[in-house]
């Protein structure tokens, strides 16, 4: 049995189209190699033209064809199944983002990992608030790309309990590689009361958690180091070197320049990086949000 309802039927396709593979690779290296003997200069000096040889010639046409038919006949039943959710499935909403992963459940409480309850049907739904990413569970066998602006989902039914590794399988800029995470398969009851204790915010400031949940913190470290971009660290209050239109200037790091940064990044851009890699938060860090983020940065001494 394998890590989830999946496992069986993807690599039953797997060996049979392996299988085939194989066949073929010994096949044609044994013709080739008894034709090289047979047929080689001193046994056979003269080449000679053949015509029309039925037998064969429907041979090489049936043989290929099913083996061709086989591959996709299980493939389509491994993959069918993937494209059909129950209708009673658990709704998770997975939200792909320059480099994090969340989960969230109902009730807006999310999570950095995907806590499942065992033989339960999830279904997760995919959002991407930036470029394509794609959701990749090995051990379940299933794999989805996250667009933003279309709605795909993945479900899958957990039938080990576990811990597996969660990865991005589509390059998604420059710390891709760091954008995993784990699903845990639980029993439904210790799900539960994961779930129950679950905090809608755990208790750290308003400010880190908006940071966290928008990947700013995958760019922009919070303890002096440099990562993509400069660090939060110290950041406020001090004097920085940007250039505006073309023009250097220095500004002080206030309210209205962390805005500016933050709606319209490429306006006043930071000597020494590049114009273009932090984008706009326009319509996704919200008014009300900003202000949190300003506390939170001020107490980064
Ligand atoms: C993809 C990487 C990336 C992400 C994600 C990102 N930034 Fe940036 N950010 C940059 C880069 C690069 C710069 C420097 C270039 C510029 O000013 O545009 C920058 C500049 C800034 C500055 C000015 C920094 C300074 O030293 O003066 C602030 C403030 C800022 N970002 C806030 C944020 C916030 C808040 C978020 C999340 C909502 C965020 N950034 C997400 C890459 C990123
Ligand atoms: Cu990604």
């Amino acid at each position: 049995m394998g890590a989830s309802n999946f496992v069986e039927g993807v690599d039953l396709a797997f060996k049979v189209i392996f299988g085939i593979g194989i066949f073929f690779l010994v096949g044609i290296t044994t013709v080739m190699i008894f034709f090289v003997i047979r047929y080689r200069k001193s046994k056979h000096p003269k080449a000679e033209q053949i015509h029309d040889n039925n037998v064969l010639e429907v041979t090489w046409t049936l043989i290929p064809l099913i083996l061709a038919l086989l591959m996709f006949y299980y493939g389509y039943v491994a993959f069918s199944p993937m494209r059909n959710a129950p209708k009673d499935a658990y709704e998770i909403t997975v939200i792909g983002k320059m480099w994090v992963w969340a989960f969230e459940y109902p009730g807006g409480k999310q999570s950095p990992d995907l806590v499942v309850p065992l033989n339960k049907p999830v279904k997760c739904n995919l959002v991407s608030y930036d470029v394509i990413h794609s959701l990749y569970i090995p051990a379940f066998r299933i794999k989805e790309d996250v667009v933003p602006g279309k709605n795909n989902f993945l479900w899958f039914i957990p039938e080990q309990l576990g811990e597996y590794d969660i990865l991005c399988s589509v390059y998604c800029g420059l710390r891709h590689s760091f954008m995993e995470a784990k699903v845990k398969v639980v029993p439904e009851a210790e799900f539960n009361t994961w779930l129950a204790a679950l905090p809608s915010n755990s208790g750290e400031p308003e400010g880190l958690t908006i940071l966290k949940r928008n990947a700013c913190t995958g760019c922009h470290s919070l303890d002096g180091s440099k990562i993509v971009s400069t660090s939060f660290k110290g950041l406020y209050g001090k004097e920085e070197k940007v250039i505006t239109n073309g023009t250097e200037r220095t500004v002080l790091v206030d309210d209205a320049y962390i805005k500016t940064s933050v709606y319209d990044p490429n306006k006043d851009v930071v000597v020494g990086y590049q114009k273009g890699i932090m984008k706009t938060y326009n319509g996704i860090i919200k008014e009300d949000e900003l202000p949190k983020i300003i506390d939170y940065l001020k107490s980064l001494k």
